[in-house]
């Protein structure tokens, strides 16, 4: 048994978990099971390089418990968690609890220099916050540098009343995480793109639970195969993952129902399948109300939705569905009907817009019926010219960049969080960010190349009164081209109200939004070429990270800050930073 010290020099990073209250933890298999606990128990989670085979390829890998992806963290709503985090590896590191409101724990939340600085190697630092009024499926990832690719796994809470849908008994449920696997060191994937001003490079595969399924290359034995029994209800815990990419998911000859995104009930609605953007999370029933023919097993796959010029991998992966009663695993490559084609903006669409809030008595829809203010946010990549003496790999010789209000973002050297709490005499951010698009252009129908595409660099935040309600519609441009970006927000739920094709129009769109049942989540995947808007009950006091959840794009600055200023009381006031705060 390695002492701390010697599993320290083996570069090791320790979360542990402990929980107050009523509590109960799952670990990642394919069909979880609930432990309970008490209030003294204590679970210990390490997160270790790990040499990890794929595709053929063995490399170092971050990882938790040597588990990829890593172990599900599961508590009840109402519960207090606490996690450790011991940081034993050579780099900084942080972990985000994706979805989770944080209400007035804003330094638990995690994005690096945001909330907090890096824990540094060789310290600690333990995450402290209350889970409230949500529940359902979130996950928790690394929020430094692309860390995440590997460090991540489901959140799981479970509410405090029974489910509001299906009577019929669930059998068990199934976390499913969607990733990317790079055979190369996805830390340096990132710090090419930025050195060189050119593309990252695309995955080498998409995974299913961390692996990658027949398709690919010597994958045949890393493919997620779950045993079902026939005639039951199973619930899929379904977690895109992935970096770089919005996914389509479907099981073959299965129909999916929708009964929750994003830690919020829905309307339940059937589905073929399902679009998934980076950063959201799904909560899927699924009937095994099929006969399997010859012992044949129902594949379940994904492929990416595809918006983007840039380069992609088009590949699929397959995991399977198997029957219990299916004795000989046979292996289908056959890619299921059911799953849309990569380019299938219309089923997206109308697979988005059948999501509404479940808007029950015991769970109200309390979208903000009128605003105090709102606020329009242009999402662009740029070409920023080349530095003189520079060569620059984006397209005509120039740096990618991305931006928001054509502000993109740069990361603080101290924490904005810290810095708004301590009013410093010398800000590390100013509360300037435009609340309108700098230049009206017609953002979706020019031809962008012929347009100055630089942007302007900086820590530029949303700064509003406790208790605001805002709307922020997001409109995408066709500044490179047009694409489609999941926009997550931290802090705070919001309610997606609107959304179309083109140019938002002030004059027209508002009266057309839904204010009766519109759904809640934490990202919102703004159609490509098109607008969302949202609405926010602005009454988590902190600093708030908003940006795109394609790990290349905040990369390059498509993201921005939103700081809620104390109400009146404590109660409506961000709490003291705790004392083991990593600073910089
Ligand atoms: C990215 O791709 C290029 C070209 O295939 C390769 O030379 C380079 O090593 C890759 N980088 C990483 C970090 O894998
Ligand atoms: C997509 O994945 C396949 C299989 O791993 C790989 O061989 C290929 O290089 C990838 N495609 C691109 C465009 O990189
Ligand atoms: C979904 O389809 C199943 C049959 O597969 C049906 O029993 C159920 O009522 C449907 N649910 C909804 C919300 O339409
Ligand atoms: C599943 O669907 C495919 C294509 O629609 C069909 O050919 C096959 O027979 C179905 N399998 C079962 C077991 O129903
Ligand atoms: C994927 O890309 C390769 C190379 O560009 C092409 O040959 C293949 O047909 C594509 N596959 C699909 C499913 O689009
Ligand atoms: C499938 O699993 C259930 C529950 O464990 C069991 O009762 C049933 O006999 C199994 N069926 C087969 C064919 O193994
Ligand atoms: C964005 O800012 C840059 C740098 O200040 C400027 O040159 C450019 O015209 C601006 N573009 C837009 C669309 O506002
Ligand atoms: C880790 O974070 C600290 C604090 O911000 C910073 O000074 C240091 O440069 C970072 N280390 C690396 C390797 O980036
Ligand atoms: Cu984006």
């Amino acid at each position: 048994m390695g002492s701390l010290s010697q599993q320290c020099g083996m570069l090791l990073i320790f979360i542990s978990i402990f929980l107050a209250g009523f509590v109960s933890f799952s670990f990642a298999s394919p069909v979880i099971k609930r432990f309970e606990f008490n209030c003294d128990d204590f679970v210990s989670y390490k997160v270790e390089w790990k040499k990890v085979r794929r595709l053929g390829h063995t490399k170092q890998l971050l990882t938790v418990n040597g588990q990829y992806p890593g172990p599900t963290i599961a508590v009840h709503e109402g519960d207090t968690v606490r996690i450790k985090v011991n940081n034993c590896m050579n780099e900084n590191t942080t972990i985000h609890w994706h979805g989770v409101k944080q209400l007035r724990t804003g330094w638990a939340d995690g994005p690096a220099y945001i909330t907090q600085c890096p824990i540094r190697a060789g310290e600690s630092y333990t995450y402290k916050f209350s889970v409230n009024d949500q529940r359902g499926t979130l996950w928790w990832h690394a929020h430094y540098s692309w860390q995440r690719a590997s460090v991540h796994g489901a959140f799981i809470i479970y509410p405090r009343m029974p489910y509001p849908f299906s009577s019929s008994p669930i059998e068990a449920e199934i976390p499913i995480l969607f990733g990317e696997w790079w055979n190369g060191d996805v830390e340096e994937v990132e710090n090419e793109m930025l050195k060189h001003g050119g593309g990252p490079n695309v995955s080498d595969a998409y995974t299913i639970n961390g692996l990658p399924g027949p398709l690919y290359p010597s994958s045949t034995i890393d493919t997620f195969i779950s045993t079902v029994e026939r005639g039951k209800t199973y619930l899929l815990r379904v977690i895109n993952a992935a970096l770089n990419n919005e996914l389509f998911f479907a099981i073959a000859n299965h129909t999916l129902t929708v009964v929750e995104v994003d830690a919020a009930y829905t309307k339940p609605f059937n589905t073929t399948a399902i679009m998934i953007a980076p950063g959201q999370t799904t909560t899927l029933l699924l009937n095994t109300d099929q006969v399997p023919e010859h012992s044949q097993m129902f594949p379940m796959t994904i492929t990416p939705y595809v918006t983007s010029i840039f380069p992609f991998n088009n590949s699929t992966s397959i995991g399977f569905l198997r029957y219990n009663s299916t004795k000989i695993k046979k292996f289908s490559s056959k890619v299921p009907e059911n799953l849309p084609e990569m380019k299938d903006t219309a089923f997206a669409t109308a697979f988005l817009n059948k999501l509404r809030s479940l808007g029950s008595p015991m769970y109200p829809c309390n979208v903000p019926k009128t605003v105090h203010k709102r606020v329009v946010i242009t999402i662009s990549l740029n070409l920023q010219d080349c530095p003189s003496g520079k060569s620059c790999q984006g397209l005509n010789g120039k740096s990618f960049f991305a931006s928001m209000n054509n502000q993109s973002f740069v990361r603080p050297a101290l924490s904005i969080l810290e810095s708004h709490y301590r009013n410093t005499a010398t800000k590390t951010y100013s509360s300037d960010f435009p609340e309108k698009p700098p230049k009206v252009y017609d953002y979706t129908g020019v031809n962008p190349l012929t347009y100055n595409m630089n942007a302007k660099f900086g820590t530029r935040v949303l700064e509003v009164a406790y208790g605001t309600d805002l709307e922020i519609v997001f409109q995408g441009t066709s500044f490179l081209n047009v694409e489609n970006h999941p926009i997550h927000v931290h802090g705070h739920n919001f309610f997606v109200v609107g959304r179309g094709f083109g140019n938002f129009n002030v004059a027209r769109d508002p009266a057309k939004y839904n204010l009766v049942d519109p759904p809640e989540r934490n990202t919102v995947a703004v159609s490509t070429g098109g607008w969302a808007a949202i609405r926010i009950r602005a009454n988590n006091p902190g600093a708030w990270f908003i940006h795109c959840h394609l790990e290349g794009h905040t990369s390059w600055g498509l993201a921005m800050g939103l700081i809620v200023r104390n109400g009146v009381g404590e109660s409506k006031s961000l709490l003291p930073p705790p004392k083991d705060l990593p600073l910089c």
